[in-house]
């Protein structure tokens, strides 16, 4: 993977790199160069099993033709045109594609460019939805410790996770229930974990200690995937469900990563059979080949804005990229390749398998949890004394050297494989992490 680039190597100096180490990579650089199916191609021509879907997004696989080809052709009939006061078919076609898949009642699309932008805008509906109500005092919002809504100001604030609040300032109004890990009683979990349901009632102290009439929304990851794969204790989105209709607050599901089949069924929602009210996504939804997200609304809440002069712009709210048509033409291919190879469901005749060879390995060195729903699993690994994140860090670089691309958070390593892969690549997938584990002391 370090490999000798020759005349070739490109500068490394110019690009800065988003959430990386920048100088321990550009003395050591990892290059990945092309991508078919399951596998990356590394800049030495070593193939490297996706354990990843790249960053949680490429569920059909890489290099998909289909995909390709209607960019390209969209590029060349359309290549841009406004959705401000303006339209095209390909944004409306792709709005209509996407609500028939969604949670029942979800049914109202706005486009994004990212999920950052679809948990900024989801969060802007729910408060332009309680001020068309005449409720503008709720002006707060709940999310959760150890969340990661994404990097703009709405996400980092309503976020978790410590350092990507720490150097910034937050939005004020917010406040956070506590996460839902628990290894002293939820360790080795398969699926759902037993215990903490009851952590869903600190909403109501919370919404209680505010005032509910002062709360706009809740939001949460079903699974939580960056703080390294946290599925929720069994009943606990439920009572969350209850306790926001109890007072009126949305509840909002940020599916960046649940959504598009990660769990066996198109949505978490869908898993779980708790519908939100606002759900976000955006990396599956055009299988990674083009940014974009896509916020999906409760049609009341939609309708609860089509109110006022009709000449009025009723959600003050877009980006010039909202509904790019080469991104609709390629989240139209990429929906017609998940419903073709029925994608949306396939991991839930993987996940047993999944689940059984991630769990083999919670005899390895240093593993001190091992959890998974659907296709996602984590593998958590005791911190080195004096070294937080060292063992994490070189299960990533041995996994590439051995051929496999795993996402190392600190010493939590996560997987979430292209929903494409065979039994026999889940098998080489837990071979090779299960070797590298054990050289990592
Ligand atoms: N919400 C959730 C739940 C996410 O996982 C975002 C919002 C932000 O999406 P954008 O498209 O703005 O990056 C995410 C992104 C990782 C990892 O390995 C996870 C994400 C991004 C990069 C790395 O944990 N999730």
């Amino acid at each position: 993977m370090t490999a000798p680039y020759g005349d070739n190597a490109p500068d490394l100096s110019a690009f800065w790199m988003p959430f990386t180490a920048n100088r321990q990579y550009k003395a050591s650089p990892r290059l990945l160069v092309s991508a078919k199916g399951m596998y990356y191609r590394a800049a030495d021509g070593t193939e490297i099993l996706d354990g990843t879907a790249g960053l949680w997004c490429v569920n059909a696989g890489h290099g998909r033709e289909e995909i390709a080809s209607a960019v390209g052709r969209q590029l060349e009939t359309l290549d841009y045109a406004p959705t401000f006061q303006m339209g095209h078919p390909i944004a409306f076609d792709f709005a209509t594609r996407l609500a028939a898949i969604a949670p029942a009642g979800l049914d109202r699309v706005f486009f994004t460019n990212s999920g950052s932008e679809s948990v900024d805008t989801a969060l802007k509906i729910a408060f332009a939805y309680h001020r068309a109500r005449g409720e503008g005092q709720r002006t707060r919002v709940i999310g959760r410790e150890k969340a990661y809504h994404g990097t703009g100001f709405g996400g980092i604030s309503v976020g978790g996770l410590v350092n990507n609040r720490r150097t910034f300032p937050t939005l004020p109004n917010i406040d956070h229930l506590r996460h839902t890990l628990d290894l002293g009683r939820n360790a080795f979990s398969k699926g759902l974990p037993e215990h903490g349901a009851d952590l869903a009632d600190e909403l109501d102290r919370i919404l209680n200690l505010h005032g509910p009439e002062t709360v706009a929304a809740v939001i949460v990851e079903p699974v939580a995937g960056s703080a390294g794969v946290l599925p929720p204790p069994k009943g606990y989105l439920e009572r969350l469900r209850a306790i926001c209709d109890q007072y009126g607050v949305l509840l909002i599901f940020d599916e960046v990563i649940t959504g598009f089949g990660r769990l066996g069924t198109p949505f978490a929602a869908d898993y779980f059979g708790v519908t939100p009210d606002i759900m976000t996504t955006a990396k599956g939804v055009t299988n990674g080949a083009v940014p974009m997200g896509a916020v999906f609304s409760r049609r009341s809440v939609h309708d609860t804005l089509m109110t006022g002069p009709e000449a009025q712009i009723e959600f003050f709210h877009g980006y010039t990229y909202s509904g790019h048509p080469v991104a609709c033409a390629a989240g139209v291919a990429t929906l017609d390749v998940y419903e073709r190879e029925g994608l949306l469901t396939r991991g839930a005749d993987l996940a047993a398998q999944f689940e059984a060879r991630l769990h083999g390995l919670r005899d390895h060195p240093n593993v001190i949890d091992v959890r998974n729903l659907g296709l996602m699993g984590a593998v958590e690994l005791a911190p080195r004394a004096g070294a937080a994140g060292a063992r994490g860090y070189e299960t990533l670089v041995k996994g590439l050297q051995s051929g496999l691309l795993c996402r190392a958070t600190g010493d939590i390593i996560a997987l979430s494989p292209p929903l494409i892969i065979s039994p026999s690549e889940i098998d080489k997938l837990f071979d090779i992490l299960g070797a590298v584990l054990k050289t990592i002391d």
